[in-house]
């Protein structure tokens, strides 16, 4: 069939038009939460802690109640986010780096103020370097600007892609996951405040990296907040953890408020995840079996959320898995950028992608990074949740004696009845599952 030349022309004209009103580019906030577990929001069942802002966020969002992350530690995980890969795969694979061998039992403190011990932490951070983090994807798309605020472990801001920042990363000044940075949230937002309305002035694009040190130690909460749960709990230290994710809640209100007082809401994507879980001790304010660093849901399990008002319906979704692996390529999707192939996750948007993934995968690593190259050396254990039934196989270079451990999480959502030795089927086959994922030997 021959197509005349005018009609041609006209759709030409048509789709220049569409160019011409096309929407500018989304702005993205990315809200991370530093240790607070999945259960500890009004909206996920909490019976005591109120999170109102977060609660509203999650009635506006594409919510997954069933979210995770591949690691309970803090800096595997947030290199995660940023990437969209696996730790195993980003080769960040724990907090700090191996001390000089003749600091190997010095305190942390001696280890850390070492001239030869800062050389091995700035050789390792150049592991980011290697990576396309999102600030970097959203820069080549589309120009955007990105600031940084809160946690971040790699050095300055910049060496994560990030135009704007807070954290300095001299180790000679200082800190070790923020510096500076830290200081977001608990005095306030200004500086996140400050960037929004230079990159509004400069009409471009831009993206916000909030991942305050909240509900994170030291929990200090204001004594108003306090003083509403200490008659909750018989322990102290459960009450302040408490105040602590009502007061990091506050300051999510606030983010959120700057973006309707500013008529952004409909051009801005906000994303929600927490880096790792947290089960506070009733003696004093550390965290407990089960939780942060664990391979249990009380270290990895996190509500996942995607807003973006007038483009994405909300609606809560109980069934299905997400992981932080995907907020890189939804992020990228919901922008109308191209997502690399590379990249391990999907688009939470695409409802019929999400439906098809039927398991998701993690691993579990070493506090300190026993290998800087190597990150099998660090590792203690894989997981694979299909469905509703979770596999743990303990790696044996550092865990040679744990089992491994089989759970049914819709009937025991805490973890408590291993059924490997009463279903070698089920465990052999998803055995099978986490070897494809990543093979280890
Ligand atoms: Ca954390």
């Amino acid at each position: 069939m021959r197509i005349p030349v005018h009609a041609i022309a006209v759709c030409v004209l048509l789709l220049m038009q569409g160019r011409i009103a096309q929407a500018a580019p989304p702005n993205v906030v990315l809200i991370l939460s530093d240790d607070q577990a999945w259960t500890d929001y009004g909206f996920m069942g909490h019976e005591h802690i109120q999170t109102p802002h977060l609660d509203q966020l999650a009635r506006e969002s594409l919510t997954f109640t069933r979210g995770y992350v591949p690691d309970s530690l803090c800096r595997p995980s947030l290199t995660t986010i940023i990437t969209g890969r696996y730790p195993h795969q980003h080769g960040i694979v724990g907090n700090d780096p191996p001390p000089p061998a003749d600091l190997a039992d010095a305190p942390k403190g001696k280890v850390f103020r070492d001239p030869r011990y800062l050389a091995i932490r700035n050789r390792y951070i150049e592991h980011i370097d290697d990576e396309q983090t999102l600030p970097d994807l959203l820069a080549d798309y589309a120009g955007y600007l990105s600031h940084q605020s809160g946690k971040w472990w790699e050095g300055n801001f910049s060496r994560g892609g990030f135009t704007h920042g807070m954290t300095h990363g001299d180790r000679t000044r200082g800190g070790r996951h923020g510096d500076l940075g830290l200081n977001i949230g608990r005095e306030g937002l200004k500086p996140v405040f400050d960037f929004m309305d230079m990159a509004r002035k400069e009409e471009k694009p831009f993206f916000v990296w909030y991942a305050p040190f909240m509900p994170h130690t030291p929990h200090t909460p204001p004594e108003r907040l306090l003083n509403k749960y200490k008659d909750k709990t018989p322990h102290l230290a459960v009450a302040k953890y408490w105040a602590m994710c009502e007061w990091f809640d506050e300051t999510c209100g606030e983010l959120m408020g700057y973006l309707d007082e500013h008529q952004l809401a409909e051009n801005t994507i906000v994303v929600y995840v927490c880096d790792n879980g947290w089960i506070n001790r009733e003696d004093v304010s550390a965290y407990a079996p089960k939780s942060k660093r664990s391979q249990y849901d009380g270290g990895t399990r996190t509500p996942i959320m995607v807003r973006w008002k007038g483009h994405i319906t909300p609606r809560m979704d109980t069934t299905h898995l997400a992981s932080s692996i995907d907020l890189v390529p939804t992020v990228l999707a919901a922008a109308g950028a191209a997502v690399p192939e590379s990249l391990p996750g999907i688009n939470l948007c695409d409802e019929a992608a999400v439906a098809k993934r039927k398991a998701i995968f993690g691993e579990i690593l070493e506090h300190d990074i026993q290998d800087m190259d190597d990150p099998v050396a660090s590792l203690r254990f894989r997981w694979v949740i299909d469905g509703t039934w979770k596999l743990i196989v303990p790696h044996p270079g550092r865990e040679p004696n744990a089992p491994v451990e089989l759970y049914d999480l819709a009937s025991d959502p805490t973890e408590e009845h291993n059924l490997a030795s009463q279903q070698p089927e089920r465990v052999s086959d998803l055995r099978k599952e986490i070897d494809a994922w990543w093979p280890v030997h």
